[in-house]
């Protein structure tokens, strides 16, 4: 017995620092591993479950199908490139199953936004904040010029002269369901949307008519895109979309997409 004890005494500890010498072999062997673009196996089964749990996504492009029969007289400037995608559309992403929302976002930092006054227009003209955000009018030209909007709750009416700004929290959020028109009073042609979204999932386009929604629950949503400047406005049919599921979701408009009475 007492000999059977020696023996483990001596046998355990050698174990042990075996077991340690490996340990840092193989810590060895990770660190080169790693320094040489290798990933260890633990690594990619990490990935393939964070793919299991990848938020759920949207992404698509916003287009326009022109028709010679009927041509839309903001074409020129809102149609860009080959593929025709349109420009300063705004994509909202509509919850439609009952049990759905968005919830409220924490600890966001409201942005302020920039619309200018130049050469007798607002520039940008068609602008999309969040609920919370503001927005800084500014005229940079020489001519005298004015921002009112009546659809917000205050409206506001404000004169600018040249390099003068006014600040605005617009209050009034109906989305694209009801874009706040801006005007300025001593230039009828000059006209501005504001496009103010109760929630974080909405899209200015650009050139590449490109948006993208994720991170947003599991549901059936359909999606609203409107075009201030050009008078367009279109629903789509609700699909539904699952846990971490990913859908295209490419929007062509045309001339059957005319607002039939002006805003
Ligand atoms: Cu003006």
């Amino acid at each position: 017995m007492q000999e059977k004890r020696q023996i483990c005494q001596y046998i355990f500890p050698k174990r042990k620092r075996m077991q340690s010498r490996n340990g840092h072999l193989w810590k060895l062997a990770l660190a080169i591993g790693f320094s040489v673009g290798w990933a260890p196996t633990l690594d990619l089964k990490a990935e393939t479950s964070q793919n299991k749990n990848a938020a759920t996504s949207i992404s698509g492009t916003v287009s326009y199908q022109t028709d010679a029969q009927r041509p839309w007289r903001f074409g020129r400037y809102y149609i860009k490139g080959k593929d025709k995608h349109l420009a300063e559309a705004v994509v909202e992403l509509i919850p439609v199953s009952p049990n759905t929302s968005f919830p409220p976002q924490i600890n966001r930092t409201p942005k302020t936004y920039l619309m200018d006054q130049e050469n007798f227009m607002f520039v940008p003209e068609t602008l999309a904040v969040q609920l919370g955000d503001k927005v800084r009018f500014k005229n940079s030209e020489e001519a005298f010029h004015n921002v009112m909007c009546l659809d917000d709750k205050p409206p506001f009416n404000v004169n600018l002269a040249k390099g003068q700004e006014y600040i605005h929290e617009p209050k009034v959020a109906d989305g694209t369901l009801k874009p706040l028109n801006i005007r300025c009073v001593f230039h009828g042609s000059m006209k501005g949307w504001l496009v103010v979204v109760p929630h974080q999932h909405y899209k200015l386009t650009d050139a590449s008519g490109a948006f993208q929604f994720k991170d947003f629950p599991a549901g059936t949503y359909k999606l609203r895109v409107i075009h201030p400047a050009g008078d367009l406005v279109l629903e789509t049919d609700a699909r539904e979309i699952t846990e971490g599921g990913s859908i295209q979701w490419n929007i062509a408009l045309s001339p059957d997409h005319l607002r039939k009475t002006k805003q």
